[in-house]
């Protein structure tokens, strides 16, 4: 299961992997994917350009190599150089590119910041399995109205690359983004807890659907979905660290004024998720941010080792 299948000659000439990663492939190095709208929307300049620095080498201190994934100039770009994080952290007009965004942003030659759904897809062609970020999107709260459901969860039913995530914000409805993963076969796995975690917070009030307590024991139920052709992603839901942790209660007052807001503003589609994070890190006094990064490198780091044990299953 561990060989990587080359990406197919039709999809070639739109992806261009960086020599770190061209030398991971080609040695059958591990690999962790690492997504671009954190830096290009999810962060303020100058700490988005540090942290995804940062996250790199975090991954690189634990065995594995990274592959940050952006579009630009009509190529997806596996595998950022420095200039490009710098570009990708300061550009004002970059998109934020989900699936529905790739096409036209690729023929129009437009920077993009590649999603959950569609960095795992990019991935996917270029054979990385496993993928680092902070938050996924999910079913966000009043869906039964809005319709609002991430794209990333429709990408998660079919594409073969593991999330390594600080479980689902409660910008979202948690509880229907659990029930969502259940109905597309998604499996979701806490790290170290029975409890699921909320990213800010390792509470959410929900109990995770599976515990694991090693990466090997999670990479061996990676193998076992795979080789069954059980396709699409996992969820490894992994608690932030305890010393950054945020009180759900204050957090809930922050989410509440923050799509109250929204609201009121008319913000909607693919603006909200961008919006609400903002405001509740202008909100919390940089306090949710540093909660942020802390999270995100203890994400890459779970990823790197569980890449490494999953190369080492035959
Ligand atoms: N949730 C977070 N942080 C993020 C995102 C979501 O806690 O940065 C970003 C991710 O890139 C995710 C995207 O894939 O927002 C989801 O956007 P939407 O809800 O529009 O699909
Ligand atoms: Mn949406």
């Amino acid at each position: 299961m561990n060989e990587r299948k080359p990406i197919i000659m039709t999809k070639k000439e739109y992806i261009i992997i960086s020599p770190e990663v061209q030398h991971a492939i080609e040695n059958n190095l591990p690999i962790v994917a690492l997504e671009s709208t954190i830096i290009s929307h999810g962060m303020p300049w100058p700490k988005n350009a540090i942290t995804a620095a940062a996250v790199e080498d975090v991954v690189r201190q634990n065995g594995a190599v990274p592959a940050t994934i952006a579009i630009r100039n009509g190529k997806c770009l596996v595998g950022l150089s420095k200039e490009d994080i710098d570009y990708f952290a300061q550009t004002k007009d970059v998109w934020k590119v989900s699936l529905r965004d790739m096409p036209y942003v690729i023929a129009q030659q437009l920077p993009g910041a590649t999603t959950v759904a569609a960095t795992m897809r990019i991935a996917a062609m270029a054979g990385i399995k496993i993928f680092a970020t902070g938050g996924i999107g999910g079913v966000h709260r009043g869906a039964e109205v809005t319709m609002d459901i991430s794209a990333d969860l429709t990408e998660m039913a079919t594409t073969n690359v593991a999330i390594i995530a600080a479980g689902v914000k409660s910008i979202l409805d948690i509880g229907l983004t659990l029930e969502y993963m259940e109905t597309i076969g998604v499996p979701v796995v806490t790290y170290g807890q029975d409890e699921f975690p909320s990213f800010y917070s390792s509470k959410s009030g929900f109990k995770s659907p599976l515990r694991l307590d090693t990466p090997k024991a999670i990479a061996q139920l990676l193998s076992a979905k795979w080789d069954l052709d059980l396709n699409g992603s996992l969820l490894i839901a992994n608690p932030v660290p305890a010393e950054f942790e945020m009180e759900p209660a204050i957090i809930e007052k922050h989410i509440l004024k923050a799509l109250s807001e929204a609201n009121e503003k008319g913000i909607k589609g693919k603006s909200i998720t961008p919006f609400l994070l903002k405001f509740i890190s202008d909100n919390t006094e940089g306090e949710s941010l540093e909660a942020n990064i802390a999270l995100i490198k203890n994400n890459a780091k779970i990823a790197a080792m569980i890449a490494v044990a999953l190369q080492g299953i035959k």
